[in-house]
């Protein structure tokens, strides 16, 4: 077994924006502060198991391409261990404070659940080693609740209850081991949770499963004495044709419906947010807005390609967006940047997961330093206050604290017989300003 996973490779410094060097950060400088907090508090960068460790640059036209010496394809525990330790290095030596995983990421499947708790036990325990010699932390785990053939129909919304039971079965050991590496919170995202046709689907018995499965999660999370948040990652098809979990305000509402709202955030993806037809602007607003904004699945799609592609987020229009809504609700407390991204199969070297990274890791501190920098301006923040202004005082003040009627409103409009104040949403000047802080 090799020592080194990445031998030629060492700790990534921060070098500056005149650097050349491809292996150092231009942008991200950990310590540095921003509205009083360092870059690394704000932006609590995860790197994801799945894509990172289990990637192989497979598609639905070709095999795998990508080098990875810690696969050895035994599908072991032996080889789950190893595994592990590439992780941990790669992450130590990036100097992301954070990494995720999915159950079935870290460990194998077994023949049997009690094998596969058994193989996560196994591998569980290293994973602690691991954090507690290095210091990186678990941001969230979640339940691999859709690669398993049993899993075709849905799992917490499966039509065979005994499906139902192996999902619940491996959400409950997924959190115990979330609750044992000290996880930050936790994460459900419905895989499968949807539908390819109504002609077989019961919706409503569906969607009732699933508020119950998520009260069965509260009550375990209660007894185990997990502190953390539970979060929803919304995403509106792939696999399914349609997810429940389609979007923030679908989120919202189910979870308002089955009164879990005091119990869940959500999980927000910039690919998945474009899959619904909104920018992840929109959806962090959303979740923003009901006090629900947690945590970012940090990744971006292609305008030309329709799917969840999963690509590092590099564009600093949509880095510096995603940061100025996270500053406005207040910045992260147990959520974070998390890389949901995978290198393309193109890029098959070892080397390119550092590049990515560093890519993502960079365009996120300049979007930090953007949003910081537009909000010390002001002007654009400041036109958002003096647009409403009508609502600070006489009748607008009144509706808003709830004491006007439709009468006082017709009131109020018989008198002013016309609006003759209306003012340009000066859309186009809004944007020439914002491109002054790119
Ligand atoms: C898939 C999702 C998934 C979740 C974790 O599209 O993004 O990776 O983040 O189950
Ligand atoms: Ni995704
Ligand atoms: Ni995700």
């Amino acid at each position: 077994m090799p020592k080194e996973f990445f031998p030629r490779i060492s700790a990534i410094r921060f070098e500056g924006p005149d650097s050349k060097n491809p292996l150092a950060f231009k942008h991200y400088d950990a310590e540095a502060l921003v509205e009083g907090r360092s870059m690394k508090e704000h932006l609590r960068f995860a790197v994801v198991y799945w894509h990172t460790m289990r990637g192989a640059g497979a598609d639905m036209f070709g095999w795998g391409t990508a080098q990875r010496t810690w696969q050895t394809g035994e599908g072991t525990v032996k080889e789950a261990i190893q595994r592990a330790r590439a992780m941990f290095e790669f992450v130590g030596k990036l100097g992301a404070p954070f990494y995720c995983w999915h159950d079935r990421d870290v460990a194998p499947h077994g023949k049997t659940l009690a094998e596969s708790n058994k193989n996560f036990d196994a591998v569980g325990k290293e994973l602690k080693k691991l954090q507690k010699d290095s210091g990186i932390g678990l941001l969230w785990g979640t339940a691999q609740n859709f690669v398993h053939p049993r899993y075709m129909h849905g799992a917490a919304t499966s039509c065979s209850a005994d499906v139902y039971c192996f999902a619940a079965a491996q959400v409950k050991k997924a959190l115990e081991w979330t609750h044992e590496l000290d996880g930050q919170g936790y994460v459900f995202w419905g895989g499968r949770e949807g539908y390819s046709t109504l002609l077989n689907t019961d919706l409503k018995r569906e969607m009732d499963h699933l508020g119950r499965f998520m009260h069965m999660a509260v009550d375990y999370k209660k007894k185990l004495g997990f502190k953390g948040p539970f979060y929803i990652e919304p995403k509106p098809k792939e696999p399914t044709k349609h997810q429940y979990d389609s979007d923030a305000a679908a989120c919202l509402n189910f979870l308002r419906e089955y009164n879990l709202l005091d119990h869940f955030k959500l999980n927000i993806e910039t690919n998945h947010a474009t899959l619904a037809g909104h920018t992840m602007q929109h959806e962090l607003e959303v979740a923003g807005a009901a006090g629900a904004l947690g945590s970012i699945d940090a990744n971006m799609g292609d305008v030309m390609l329709g799917w969840d592609t999963d690509q590092f987020p590099t564009d600093l229009y949509l880095t510096s967006q995603v940061m100025l809504s996270i500053l406005k609700y207040g910045g992260f407390t147990t959520g974070g940047t998390n890389f949901d991204a995978k290198v393309r199969r193109e890029s098959f070297e070892p080397v390119d997961l550092f590049h990515a990274h560093i890519a993502g890791m960079d365009a996120f501190a300049r979007g930090l330093k953007i949003a910081a920098a537009i909000r010390k301006d002001g002007r654009l923040g400041k036109f958002v206050a003096d647009r409403y202004r009508s609502w600070d005082r006489g009748i607008g003040a009144k509706i808003e604290a709830g004491k006007a009627t439709f009468s006082d409103c017709e009131k109020h409009a018989l008198r002013l017989g016309e609006v003759t104040d209306l003012e340009s949403g000066r859309q186009e000047l809004l944007e020439a300003i914002y491109n002054e802080f790119l």
